[in-house]
């Protein structure tokens, strides 16, 4: 029997850090987390693998710390899904998300060339990085034409990992990734915001939910769906690109429809006020991905389907805040 692989995952503490841990435990790797040092620990998403994984100092930012951690954790695959992931604070902080988002991503490449070229490198690729989109459905040959810093940056990172592969022969993957959601969604990405103050209004404990472009539609798949394809991307014989998404889209219109009818509320005009502090300066206003390829080469396919995850996050909200507010 040969030794268990091994792997490094950045963004470990992150929403797909936490579900992919958990597949690669169950894979029976040995993983390890790149984590970045705050004053108040954010392992909320992984305490129940603390046990089970090893953490590493170290942050996108620092490129020493990057080196010293692919060196102590010496593994057969890096997953690079840190960064400052949030599209609206883009415009706020552009530097940063350039730095972590964009350069991030060469400060990776640069360390397994430095430390060993035989690492299998994935990039946490974006359908952020199509935009205005050029044709519908978007697909792995589709331009991009990002719409905010943190989509300029994906396409750096995107890039330049095409370009180790092309230039050094590095096993590097871009998962081009539309949006995925679960119970562990950031509170301020669009569909967990909703859950939980629909939660929040079913237990009495809010009244409203601002919210602000409402007719912005976006093919949402499920979190643990996707971990999947990341892993199958790295095991295949050669290095490639995939789109990874349902082939549905839906409006935030949409999302609310399903989540209110969950609590038995049909109109739930009366609950949603729409607030210009949530507009963006440059909309996404469609997204649509052509997973083809991935369900040909990789075999790949989402369970979880849109009502089942809407369903999913109300739930899960409910149980939550009923914990929180006993
Ligand atoms: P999250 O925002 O939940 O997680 C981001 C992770 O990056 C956190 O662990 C965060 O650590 C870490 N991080 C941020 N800055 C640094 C830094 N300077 N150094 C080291 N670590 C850092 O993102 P998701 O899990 O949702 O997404 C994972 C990746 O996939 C991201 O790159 C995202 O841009 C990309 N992506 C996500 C999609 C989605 O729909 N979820 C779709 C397509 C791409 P901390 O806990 O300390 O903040
Ligand atoms: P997105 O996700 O920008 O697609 O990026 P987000 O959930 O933030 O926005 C989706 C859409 O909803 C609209 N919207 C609001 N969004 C937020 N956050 N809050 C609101 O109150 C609100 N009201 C309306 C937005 O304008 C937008 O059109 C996510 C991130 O995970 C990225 O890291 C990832 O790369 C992409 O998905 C694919």
């Amino acid at each position: 029997m040969g030794k268990n692989k091994s792997a490094l995952i950045t963004g470990i503490t992150g929403q797909d850090g936490s579900y992919l841990a958990e597949l690669l435990i169950e894979k029976k790797y040995k993983v390890y987390g790149l984590v970045r040092r705050t004053s108040t620990e954010s392992n909320e998403r992984i305490q129940h693998l603390l046990n089970k994984i090893e953490l590493i100092d170290g942050d996108l930012i620092d490129q020493n710390s990057i080196i010293n951690a692919i060196k102590q954790a010496d593994p057969d695959e890096i997953y690079n899904l840190a960064a400052q992931s949030f599209v609206k604070t883009s415009w706020q902080q552009p530097i940063l998300t350039g730095e972590v988002t964009g350069l991030g991503v060469i400060r990776m490449l640069e360390g397994i060339k430095t430390v060993n070229d035989k690492i299998r490198f994935y990039q946490a690729s974006s359908s952020e990085m199509f935009g205005k989109v050029h044709e519908i459905p978007q697909k792995e040959t589709t331009p991009f034409h990002p719409r905010s810093p943190y989509g300029v940056a994906k396409v750096y990172g995107h890039y330049i990992t095409q370009n180790y592969r092309e230039s050094y022969g590095i096993f590097g993957c871009n998962g081009i990734l539309f949006n995925h959601e679960s119970p562990r969604r950031g509170i301020e990405f669009v569909t967990r915001k909703i859950s939980n103050a629909i939660a929040r209004i079913h237990l009495g404990l809010q009244k409203e939910i601002s919210l602000g472009n409402l007719d912005s539609k976006r093919d949402w798949g499920f979190a643990g769906d996707y971990v999947r394809a990341m892993w199958l991307m790295l095991q295949q014989e050669k290095p490639e690109d995939y789109v990874i998404a349902t082939g549905e889209t839906h409006s935030i219109r949409d999302f609310l429809d399903i989540a209110f009818k969950r609590i038995d509320i049909e109109d739930w005009s009366n609950y949603v006020k729409q607030d210009p502090r949530f507009m963006r300066p440059a909309e996404v206003d469609l997204l649509l991905g052509d997973a083809s390829k991935a369900r040909k080469n990789l075999g790949w396919k989402p369970e979880v389907n849109f009502k089942q995850l809407v369903d999913m996050m109300v739930d899960n909200d409910i149980k939550m805040n009923k914990l929180l507010n006993k």
